[in-house]
C-alpha cells in the first residue's frame, strides 16, 4: 500500500467546494426511482440516464470529485462507444466503485442486516482499479426500533467495513466507510445521536484492529436528524450541532475528509445542514457530501426518462451540484434555491 497516494485521492475526494455524486443504485433500487417517473428500468435507460449527469460537464468539472458507480455502469459505454468512466475522468472527476454486494438478515438477530460481499473482494479488487476506479464504498445499514440495534448488528458491520477498507487500501483504491443509521422509523434525534455514537465508536476501533490508516479512507456517516415518524422535526441549527458534536466525539482528525449521505432528506434540508455545519468551521477534517437521492431526485424529474428534456435534467443536475458545492464551503444562502427556479 501506498498510504501517501491513497491520501492524495482521499483529499482529492473532498477537496474544497467538491463533493462526490452517489450513483451506485443497484438494479433493484434504480428500478424504485425509474417507477416513480414512469420509466422503463432497462439497461439502455440506466445508460443514458446516467450519461445524462456524467455529461453535464460544468457540474461535473466545478462541483464533483468523484462518482460512485454501480459494477454494471463501470463497463458500460455511453451511445457513442465511449466508456463512462473515460466522460467522468474527461470532466476531471475520480471514478469509484460500489462493491457490498447488498444485505441479508443478521441471523439470530430478528429485522437486522448485515451486509455481504467480503468473500471474493480482493479478487474483485484489482479488476476495478484496472477499469478506473480509485475508491470504492461499502455501506452497513443499522436501523432503530424496539430493542435494535444489537450489539451484535454493531459489531459485525463494523468488523465488516474494516476488513472490507483493509482489502481496499491493499488493493491501492480509497474506501469510503459508510455506517448509515437509518433515518426511517419513530425514534428521537437523541436515539439517532446514541446509536450513531455507538456506531462510529465501534467502526473506529474494528478500523484500528485492522490496521487501516485512516488517512487513507473517507468516512459517509448519516447526520443526526430525528426519524421520520417522530414528528418531532428539528431545526437545521439542532441538526448541525448535533451531528458536529457526534463527529466531534467519534472521529479522530487523522481521517482525511467526510462526505454525507442524504438518507432520505429533501434536497434542500441535506443541503442546509451541510452549509450549517461547514459555518460552524473549525473542524479537523473537510465536511461535503456524497448524495444519491438529494443529488439526483431533482434531475430524474426534470429528465423523466425522455431524451428531450436531457437539457432540462442538466440543468436540475448543475442547480444541486452548486447548491451542495456552496454548502460544502459554508456559502449557501436559502435564496439561492429560489433564484434558479
Ligand atoms: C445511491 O444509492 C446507493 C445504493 O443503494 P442500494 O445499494 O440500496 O441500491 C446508496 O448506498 C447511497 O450511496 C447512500 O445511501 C447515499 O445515498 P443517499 O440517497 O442516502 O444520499
Amino acid at each position: 500500500m501506498n498510504l501517501s497516494d491513497l491520501n492524495k485521492v482521499a483529499v482529492a475526494m473532498t477537496a474544497p467546494g467538491k463533493g462526490i455524486l452517489a450513483a451506485d443504485e443497484s438494479t433493484g433500487t434504480i428500478k424504485k426511482r425509474f417507477d416513480a417517473i414512469m420509466t422503463e428500468n432497462t439497461e439502455d435507460n440506466r445508460r443514458d440516464y446516467r450519461e445524462m449527469m456524467f455529461r453535464t460537464t460544468e457540474a461535473m468539472k466545478n462541483h464533483i470529485s468523484g462518482v460512485i458507480l454501480y459494477d454494471e455502469t463501470i463497463w458500460q459505454k455511453a451511445k457513442d462507444g465511449t466508456p463512462l468512466v473515460d466522460i467522468i475522468k474527461a470532466a476531471g472527476a475520480l471514478p469509484g466503485i460500489k462493491v457490498d454486494e447488498g444485505t441479508k438478515p443478521l441471523p439470530n438477530q430478528p429485522g437486522e442486516l448485515i451486509t455481504i460481499g467480503l468473500d471474493r473482494l480482493a479478487d474483485r479488487l484489482p479488476k476495478y482499479y484496472d477499469a478506473g476506479a480509485r475508491f470504492a464504498k461499502w455501506r452497513a445499514v443499522i436501523d432503530i426500533g424496539k430493542g435494535i440495534p444489537s450489539h451484535n448488528a454493531i459489531h459485525s458491520n463494523a468488523h465488516a467495513l474494516a476488513r472490507y477498507a483493509a482489502l481496499c487500501q491493499a488493493a491501492q483504491i480509497v474506501p469510503i466507510v459508510e455506517p448509515e443509521v437509518l433515518m426511517d422509523g419513530e425514534h428521537d434525534m437523541a436515539q439517532c445521536e446514541a446509536v450513531t455514537t455507538w456506531m462510529l465508536k465501534e467502526t473506529f476501533q474494528e478500523l484500528y484492529y485492522a490496521n487501516v490508516p485512516l488517512e487513507g479512507i473517507v468516512l459517509k456517516p448519516n447526520m443526526i436528524v430525528p426519524g421520520k415518524k417522530s414528528g418531532k422535526p428539528a431545526s437545521v441549527e439542532q441538526v448541525a450541532e448535533a451531528t458536529v458534536r457526534v463527529l466531534k466525539n467519534c472521529v479522530p482528525g487523522a481521517v482525511s475528509g467526510i462526505a454525507f449521505l442524504s438518507g432520505g432528506q429533501s434536497d434542500e434540508e441535506a443541503t442546509a445542514h451541510l452549509d450549517a455545519m461547514n459555518k460552524i468551521g473549525n473542524l479537523p477534517w473537510a465536511l461535503t457530501f456524497s448524495y444519491g437521492r438529494a443529488l439526483q431526485a431533482a434531475p430524474q424529474k426534470a429528465w423523466a426518462g425522455k431524451a428531450d428534456n436531457v437539457a432540462a435534467a442538466q440543468r436540475a443536475f448543475m442547480h444541486r451540484a452548486k447548491m451542495n458545492s456552496l454548502a460544502a464551503l459554508g456559502q449557501w444562502k436559502a435564496d439561492l434555491e429560489k433564484k434558479a427556479a
